[in-house]
């Protein structure tokens, strides 16, 4: 059975433009519900960090700046078959790609600057989570 939890970061771009507070409704409306948030700004040691996994690729680099380059909302969502789900309504990681209707359709720039995190599988989902928070994968 596919888990409950997922992982999302509004990314410096979308918190820039101020599109906050309609992600964060966006993502309510779809049945998600806010277990935890949090308004940050990361360092360039925890972006590098976060996306460790994507250190070989050659857009890593350009990532780890935009990601630190202001502030970030954190926040981990509970929904049925949460990941799966939560991709499906932020869409296409590059937004000319992306669906209508989806987060990065309506609030994305560029396949960087693409407005939202969303975790990729429910390990990820945890392991991203306790990044930010404490203890999410205890019941
Ligand atoms: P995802 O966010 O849709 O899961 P990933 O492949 O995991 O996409 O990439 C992580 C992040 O790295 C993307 O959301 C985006 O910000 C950035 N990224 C991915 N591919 C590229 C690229 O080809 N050029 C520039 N940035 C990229
Ligand atoms: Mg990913």
């Amino acid at each position: 059975m596919s888990g409950t939890t997922t992982f999302t970061m509004i990314k410096p771009d979308a918190f820039e433009a101020g599109y906050t507070g309609l992600i964060l409704q966006k993502f309510i409306e779809n049945g998600f519900k806010i277990k935890a948030l949090r308004l940050t700004h990361l360092h360039k040691e925890d972006a590098e960090a976060f996306y460790a996994v994507h250190s070989a690729r050659p857009f890593f680099n350009g990532l780890v700046a935009f990601m630190s380059s202001g502030p970030i909302v954190a926040a981990v969502l509970e929904k049925e078959n949460a990941v799966e789900d939560f991709r499906k309504l932020i869409g296409s990681t590059n937004p000319s790609e992306a669906a209508d209707g989806t987060v990065r359709k309506l609030f994305a720039t560029s396949i960087e600057r693409n407005a939202v995190h969303g975790s990729d599988s429910d390990e990820n989902a945890l392991i991203e989570s306790n990044f930010f928070f404490s203890h999410f994968d205890r019941p």
